[in-house]
């Protein structure tokens, strides 16, 4: 997959594309990640990438022309894909919807400000609009890290070992187990005795358990029917 994204902060994405999963799936030929600096799209000599709102009222507006110029750029390569504005207006980025764009060969992601992109951008250049959550980011840079991360684990080959996704998508819609590692002891709190065990099928059943406990707990929401302790336990 090859993702290119637009922005005016390179350097706020250039740090998170180069660490961890994302860097050796780069490495390993997994994805392709190109980072633009919207402002080398601009043509005056101030390099501008905003200006003031018509009709009035406070901050800035993003000026349409430079993102067309670096969209209407990358998209006289060959497939260009479809093109994605982060914006806190957007459909809301959840695991189906990671999944959908990840099966993508190519994306363009611009990241917009919060004070607003010019309408015709959203009109006439962008094919879809997402959020991250429902609160108020200054910027789509952070967006941007958070579904570039999400897209990339999702690729064949991008996680250490293929049995993670596997469980991801066993337990898809359940929040996770505890998880405890050495020493058995910590101050007094005990590693819970079915993990020492060994026996495999009461660690499983113990997950299961603990899992559904945390989500209707936490998470009611996600709890489906047919998601019931009785039913694993018995
Ligand atoms: Cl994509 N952008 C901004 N500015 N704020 C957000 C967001 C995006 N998603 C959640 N909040």
């Amino acid at each position: 997959m090859r993702i290119d994204v637009i922005t005016i902060f390179p350097p706020l994405l250039a740090g998170a594309f180069d660490h961890s999963i994302i860097k050796r799936a780069r490495d390993r030929g997994i994805v392709e990640l190109h980072v633009h600096d919207l402002r080398d799209f601009t043509d005056d000599r101030h390099r501008t990438v905003d200006d003031y709102p018509y009709g009035g009222g406070a901050g800035m507006v993003m000026k349409p022309e430079p993102w067309f110029r670096a969209v209407e750029t990358l998209r006289s390569q060959d497939n260009p894909g479809r093109t994605v504005l982060l914006t806190p207006q957007g459909q809301r980025l959840d695991q189906a919807l990671a999944r959908r764009l990840a099966r993508e060969d190519r994306l363009i992601i611009l990241c917009g400000r919060y004070e607003g992109v010019d309408e015709r951008v959203r009109e006439h250049l962008v094919d879809e609009e997402i959020s991250i959550g429902d609160y108020v980011l200054s910027g789509g840079e952070p967006a941007a890290v958070v579904l570039v991360d999400a897209l990339v684990r999702l690729q064949p080959g991008a996680l250490g070992s293929p049995q993670s996704t596997v469980e991801e998508s066993f337990s898809a819609g359940l929040l996770e187990y505890p998880q405890y590692t050495r020493p058995p002891e910590f101050r007094g709190w005990r590693v819970p005795d079915v993990l020492l065990s060994g026996d495999h099928g009461a660690v499983e059943r113990w997950r299961r358990e603990r899992q559904i406990e945390r989500t209707r707990a936490r998470r009611p929401d996600l709890l489906s029917e047919d998601d019931d302790v009785s039913e694993t336990t018995t």
